[in-house]
């Protein structure tokens, strides 16, 4: 009510004055036409008269001039009219005339004096009078003058009137505007804020969750609000959570857990994390800019934990628009939504890229590590380009970690084997992990790259090494004993070499339980029935099937299509039952190898598909795009059963977000014995997937396993990954390397590589930084001139 009396008051004043000052304007010069109009009707009527009188006063016919001036006395608002002599004398006058006029008026003698017609407004007995003296002649002489005289009070009478009409009017007006302002109050924001008001009490009181949707002008408040409640709805979830597992003494990890745990361990230190994938890519898209989140188990799995820390995360730049995102230091807080960390992006050029990414990594490492019978290509060219790019990111990183006194680093996969040995040789203070998240081969296999002793130096340069697996742990450690002069101290699963210690580990990587979609934070998402999903894939199945990967021959997606063809083939009563989904995102696709992938997994699907088809079903649905976890999860969720059939893996993350989807404890997870994840999911059924018939057989038995195993098998497996989320995999991994002893303390002088002068905290030219070592509580390093 305050709101609606303020603003009405204003609007009142504002129109009241404006009003007011127009009506002033208005009567004013309607009196003024009034007074104009009155002059020019006296001084005619003067003239006219005075033609009549001058003859009579040339004859001194002083009789005739009374009775001239008498008879125009009878003419409306006229007062009368008088003669005057030379001197100013009245001669004749219109009877009471002389009683009104009193004295002469100024008018006449200045008519007598002067020989001009003049007119005047004077007040006579309190009254208002206009006087028109016009001069009497003979001749060129002046006989005298003639007055005519008018009754004024009606122009005053008139202006009255119209002052009154104009307070009538503006007395309406502010009663329309009155009731329009609140009616308009009451619609446009009484209305949506007390909804808003209702719906913010509801939510405090833990009634409703959601969002909250008042359009027009209250649009961005509400989007605001909607975002602040949902940070307030996780945090209650959070912290209910917390007390739930307090109070069960449980010891499950949370992203608020990890969160503390996290800022403990670290100490004002701050976590950098390194990955050629960026969690997020900027895209022109119809005639926006919008970000997409790749494909990625390594992003899926790296998200939270910077979501949790605030880090920042160093990774190659790859959308198209990406370089517009950023500021002159490459950086963009993400996710774009939500910002909770800082995204620093490396550029890489085309050449680059093909030798680095595509080239020694992928042609390389990635077939080396995974002995899934596509042979490894090395060329000099690649490894080239291979240490130039993990140069590349080595001084973006010690760029970053300038201003840091011990900063703790994470890198990130088979990438960069090269950079913990460069960034601890500029910083020895730094705790350096990588992870490696693919498989490690055995030390036969891993001789056949000709740089295997440059890539095991640079690996060696690390406090800490990471796996998904202790046999990948075991096959880095014997590769490194047949390949390099050091010492393995096996009751530490570590390396020693020149008295730096290198602890090996394996960290089992998994997924975040507690949240539904990465992009978006904990989200509700609405039940969609398995018919819907089939149905708007244009099939009709009793029972579904689903897979989900990036499009790699590690994944065996063709063994997985002739395992669902062998079992259509040994139990034909599924024929026109069974729909297999299969969710496949394209990957490096400029690798020939990935290329002719994609037209084998097409071409299977089609020939299998051909084969068994019917007009209303097929056995096997292709969606061959990137999908978002939102998009994928109904799939996960309503499946019987979920394929997991790589060649090798080193995890597979597939598997885990199956499990972690199946609230209902329902689905059965068909899972590769060469995937890391089937060392936890035992309860999986567990396939050998060169083995087509193996396969066929797995499926017939999750089609039919009793509800009631199913049920314990899916619980026992969800108890696992709940407990083994990933921020237990981040703390176990950033809890141990927070904990390694460095063996230098931060360095006196730290010189800063010539490529960041005029960065962030960097002086121009290639100046360096100075940590005051004996001054305690300083422990942020001050810039100082290189050499000085
Ligand atoms: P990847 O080989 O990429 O990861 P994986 O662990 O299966 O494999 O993770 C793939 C991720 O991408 C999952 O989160 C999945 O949901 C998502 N994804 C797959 N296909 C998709 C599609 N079509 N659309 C959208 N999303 C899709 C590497 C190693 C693994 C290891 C992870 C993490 O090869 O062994 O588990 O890193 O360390």
């Amino acid at each position: 009510m305050r709101l609606t009396s303020r603003l009405s008051a204003s609007l009142i004043l504002g129109v009241a004055v404006v009003s007011l000052a127009f009506a002033f304007y208005q009567i004013r010069a309607q009196t003024l036409g009034m007074r104009r109009d009155l002059e020019q009707h006296a001084l005619m009527q003067g003239d006219s008269l005075a033609r009549a009188a001058e003859p009579l006063l040339a004859e001194n016919a002083y009789f005739e001039l009374q009775q001239l001036v008498e008879r125009f006395k009878d003419r409306e608002t006229v007062a009368g009219a008088a003669a005057y002599d030379a001197a100013g004398r009245q001669l004749a006058a219109s009877t009471g005339l002389a009683v009104l006029l009193g004295r002469t008026p100024p008018s006449v003698f200045q008519a007598v004096r002067k020989g001009w017609t003049s007119g005047e407004f004077l007040s006579a007995e309190g009254q208002p009078i206009h006087v028109a003296a016009v001069p009497l002649r003979s001749g060129v002489t002046i006989d005298g003058a003639l007055a005519i005289v008018h009754d004024a009070a009606y122009i005053d009478t008139r202006t009255a009137a119209l002052w009154r009409r104009a307070l009538l009017g503006l007395a309406v007006q502010t009663i329309v505007i009155f009731a329009i302002t609140l009616l308009s109050v009451r619609f446009s924001v009484r209305r949506p804020v007390r909804h808003m008001t209702q719906w913010l009490h509801d939510l405090r009181s833990g009634k409703i969750a959601g969002t909250v949707t008042p359009a027009g002008d209250f649009e961005p408040l509400a989007r605001e609000v909607t975002q602040l409640a949902t940070s307030l709805t996780a945090a209650r979830a959070a912290a209910q959570e917390e007390a739930r597992l307090r109070d069960t003494a449980q010891a499950t990890w949370t992203t608020e857990r990890l969160k503390v745990f996290v800022e403990g361990r670290l100490g004002g230190s701050r976590l950098f994390a390194v990955s050629n994938r960026e969690p997020y890519e900027h895209y022109h898209k119809s005639g926006g800019i919008e970000s997409v989140m790749p494909a990625s188990g390594l992003v899926t799995a790296m998200e939270p934990i910077l979501r949790a820390c605030d880090g920042t995360w160093i990774a190659q730049g790859t959308g198209d628009a990406d370089r517009e995102t950023v500021d002159e230091f490459d950086h963009v807080r993400v996710p774009p939504d939500h910002p909770q960390y800082t995204l620093r992006r490396v550029w890489l050029t085309p050449e680059e890229e093909r030798g680095f990414y595509y080239g020694f990594a992928n042609e390389g490492i990635w077939p080396l590590c995974h002995i899934a019978h596509t042979r490894p290509l090395f060329r000099a060219e690649d490894w080239r380009h291979y240490r130039d790019v993990n140069r590349k990111f080595a001084m973006a990183l010690l760029e970053e970690i300038a201003p840091e006194s011990s900063p703790v680093i994470l890198l990130q996969d088979y990438h960069f084997a090269l950079l913990p040995a460069m960034i601890k040789e500029q910083r020895p203070d730094a705790r350096v992990a990588i992870f490696w998240h693919i498989p490690w081969p055995n030390p036969e296999a891993f001789a056949i790259c000709p740089w295997q002793r440059e890539l095991l130096d640079g690996l060696l340069g690390a406090d800490l090494i990471g796996f998904h697996i202790q046999a990948h742990c075991n096959n880095f450690l014997n590769t490194v004993d047949r390949t390099l002069e050091t010492r393995i101290e096996w009751e530490h699963f570590a390396v020693n070499r020149g008295g730096h210690l290198t602890q090996v580990r394996p960290y089992p990587i998994s997924v975040a339980t507690d949240r539904v979609d990465s992009a978006d934070g904990p989200t509700e998402l609405p039940h969609i029935e398995r018919s819907a999903l089939l149905e708007r894939l244009g099939v009709r199945a009793s029972y579904m099937g689903v897979g989900v990967d990036r499009i790699d021959y590690t994944k065996g997606i063709p063994e997985r299509f002739r395992g669902i063809e062998a079992f259509l083939e040994n139990c034909p009563s599924y024929r026109g039952q069974l729909t297999f989904i299969q969710i496949a995102s394209p990957s490096r696709t400029e690798i020939p190898r990935y290329h002719d992938l994609i037209r084998e997994v097409e071409s299977e699907a089609e020939r299998i598909n051909r084969r068994f088809q019917t007009s209303e079903w097929k056995p096997i649905v292709l969606l061959k795009r990137q999908h978002s976890h939102r998009e994928i999860l109904p799939y996960y969720r309503t499946a019987d059963f979920c394929l997991v059939t790589s060649l090798h893996d080193g995890m597979n993350l597939v598997a885990k977000e199956f499990v972690a989807a199946r609230e209902d404890d329902h689905g059965v997870l068909i899972l590769s014995r060469f995937t890391g994840a089937c060392h936890e999911l035992t309860d999986a059924l567990i396939v050998n997937p060169y083995d087509t018939g193996e396969l066929a057989d797995s499926i017939r038995r999750a089609l039919e396993m009793a509800p009631r195993e199913c049920r314990e098998r899916m619980r026992r497996m969800r108890a696992v990954v709940r407990e083994r989320n990933i921020y237990r995999w981040a703390a176990n991994l950033i809890g141990e390397l927070c904990a390694v002893r460095t063996e230098a303390e931060p360095p006196l002088v730290r010189t800063i590589p010539e490529p960041f002068a005029g960065r962030p905290g960097i002086l121009p030219g290639g100046k360096s930084m100075e940590t005051p070592r004996d001054d305690a509580a300083q422990s942020r390093p001050t810039w100082v001139a290189k050499g000085a």
